[in-house]
């Protein structure tokens, strides 16, 4: 592993030029650049890297609880603790990195299973792939939510825009109510916390003068989260003009959590690709 900030990480580099960050805390994604392209996630200036606390950007992996939807503390504990990294190589035109965390005294005090999460990160010269994995080590099934809580930066997200989500239901997070998408853009002024259901595999972030793909497979469900100028001011590891530069779009499975038998496994996938 290297060092981002003091932290320990993994630097991936792919032939092409593209670039990637992983903290080995929480496995979290810090930084992607595609090849000759600007840093594609939002990264909070006052995030807390230490691992004493998620970190406030990147891609935080959610496991195996959304939010606070059940007993475990907001968004469970995967981006909470040390992952170990298996592997950083690269491959043809792919630099790769695989990450676990596989279950310890202090996750077995949360939640009782025997389980395995592999992270593998993959980027060529304009494609980033993140999937995970989750394989139950354990005699019995077990239940589980996850995500991929991807914080992508935007120049100014008032002028941001997200296609491809017309027509779908989504739970509105701060109505609290069920609701329909009934235009094809997703525009923010606000704070927007919505979970959209069996959402389409390809989102489109437009924004000034870029296009980015969203792809996920596997994800049933995707987060649009943005926290607005309040929240925004209220979040100490964020600052107070933070929500102008970012926007949450999530692959995850929450409306129907996964039920994984004995010696089984899971996967899905989220990736980014930057229309060239
Ligand atoms: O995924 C959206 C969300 O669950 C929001 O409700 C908001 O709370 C956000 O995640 C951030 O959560 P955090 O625990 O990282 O502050």
């Amino acid at each position: 592993p290297c060092q981002f900030e003091g932290q320990s990480a993994v630097h991936l580099r792919s032939p092409a030029g593209a670039q990637a960050t992983v903290l080995l805390h929480g496995a979290t994604l810090v930084s992607w650049q595609p090849a000759g392209d600007e840093e594609q996630l939002y990264l909070s200036p006052a995030a807390v890297l230490d691992g004493s606390a998620p970190v406030r950007g990147g891609v935080p992996v959610i496991f195996p609880q959304f939010n606070q939807q059940g007993p475990l503390p907001k968004h469970g504990f995967a981006r909470d603790h040390a992952w170990t990294l298996q592997e950083a190589t690269v491959r043809g035109e792919h630099a790769f990195a695989v990450l676990t965390l596989s279950d310890n005294e202090a996750t077995r005090a949360l939640w009782p299973h025997a389980f395995t999460l592999e992270l593998t990160i993959s980027i060529d010269s304009h494609r980033i792939d993140m999937e995970l994995a989750v394989i139950n080590n354990g005699e019995m099934p077990f239940e589980f939510q996850a995500a991929l809580h991807t914080y992508l930066s935007t120049t100014d997200v008032r002028r941001a825009q997200l296609e491809g989500l017309i027509g779908q239901n989504y739970q509105d997070t701060v109505l609290d109510q069920p609701r329909q998408q009934w235009i094809d853009v997703v525009t923010i002024a606000q704070e927007i916390d919505r979970i959209y259901w069996q959402a389409p595999a390809e989102l489109t972030l437009r924004d000034t003068g870029r296009r980015l793909a969203i792809v996920s497979r596997g994800f049933e469900d995707c987060v649009v989260w943005n926290p607005g100028p309040e929240r925004s001011a209220s979040l100490p590891d964020l600052p107070d003009d933070g929500w102008l530069t970012m926007l949450c779009v999530e692959a995850a499975q929450i409306g129907n959590p996964v039920r994984l038998a004995a010696g089984e496994e899971w996967s899905a996938i989220q990736s980014l690709v930057v229309a060239k």
